[in-house]
């Protein structure tokens, strides 16, 4: 792998964290995915279903009508796109369509049919480390020893993944910062990112805008609004290409990928 990838999110959906609502007509999200790859991007991760903590699930036919059309008009332009979902039925449709890989926050656990249909679809896989839907996710915040328990989980769903028959070059881990996971469980994995290298697979960073940097630069008690954690993003962005990261997924595509380059050419030797 030449360099840390760059994956711009694309959320087709009413109500995602920092950028729900902007996408959802298919025409305006395909013009969003090709800005993204004008800046940067290498992946536009497309998703259509909010995984924001207390989002409500939305029902499949939904789902699917948000991402096809988008992940089609993407396709269609030789942009490569990662569909971002937890069902198979989703997945498989959107690898039909032209997806060459499958982001799942639920690693396989919420659909039991998600790890045989990538296996036989032979597309890369992203599996993220999980506890739990949107609105039992906080209460599932609790542990002895996060970093170990975050990579004993992860290591679980990896073995379940190669069991499932996916080739271990198409699989990635991520260790879900914010999932099931307060402030300074997010902290503790990031400092401690050589347990999660010891899995033994690429490892995708997703920390873009998310709550823990709001809290971090929170002035007055209020924390700082999700469009101006774009900065600490991409600081992350760079310290964790600089660690050989496989990916990082970003709203900010320019940033990061700036932060990426930059990293690359500072390593070489
Ligand atoms: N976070 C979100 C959505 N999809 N996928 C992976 N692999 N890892 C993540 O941490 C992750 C994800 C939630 O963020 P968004 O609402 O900004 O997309």
């Amino acid at each position: 792998m030449a360099r840390t990838l760059v994956m711009g999110v694309l959320n087709v959906t009413p109500d995602s964290f920092s950028d729900g609502g902007r996408w959802v007509d298919a025409d305006a999200a395909v013009a969003r995915g090709l800005a993204l790859v004008d800046q940067g991007a290498d992946i536009v991760d497309v998703g259509g279903e909010s995984t924001r903590p207390d989002a409500d699930r939305v029902d499949a036919a939904t789902e699917l009508r948000r991402v096809l059309p988008v992940v089609e008009g993407l396709t269609a332009r030789g942009v490569a796109v990662s569909v971002d979902t937890m069902r198979a039925g989703v997945a498989a449709a959107a690898v039909d369509a032209g997806a060459t890989c499958v982001n799942d926050v639920s690693g396989g656990l919420a659909d039991p049919a998600m790890l045989g249909c990538v296996a036989e679809r032979g597309v890369s896989y992203i599996a993220m480390h999980w506890r739990g839907h949107s609105r039992a996710m906080a209460e599932r915040a609790v542990y002895d020893d996060v970093v170990a328990q975050v990579c004993g989980e992860l290591g679980r769903r990896r073995d379940a993944a190669l069991a499932a028959g996916i080739a271990p070059q198409r699989l990635v881990l991520d260790p879900g910062i914010g999932f099931a996971k307060n402030a300074d469980h997010n902290w503790a994995i990031l400092r401690r990112w050589d347990a999660l290298e010891e899995l033994g697979f690429p490892l995708l960073l997703a920390v873009s805008r998310k709550r823990f940097l709001g809290a971090l630069l929170a002035s007055g008690g209020t924390p700082r609004p999700p469009h101006e954690r774009d900065a600490a993003t991409a600081y992350l962005s760079g310290h964790f290409a600089a660690r050989g990261v496989w990916g990082v997924r970003v709203h900010d595509v320019r940033a990061s990928a700036d932060a990426v380059a930059t990293a690359g050419r500072l390593g070489e030797r």
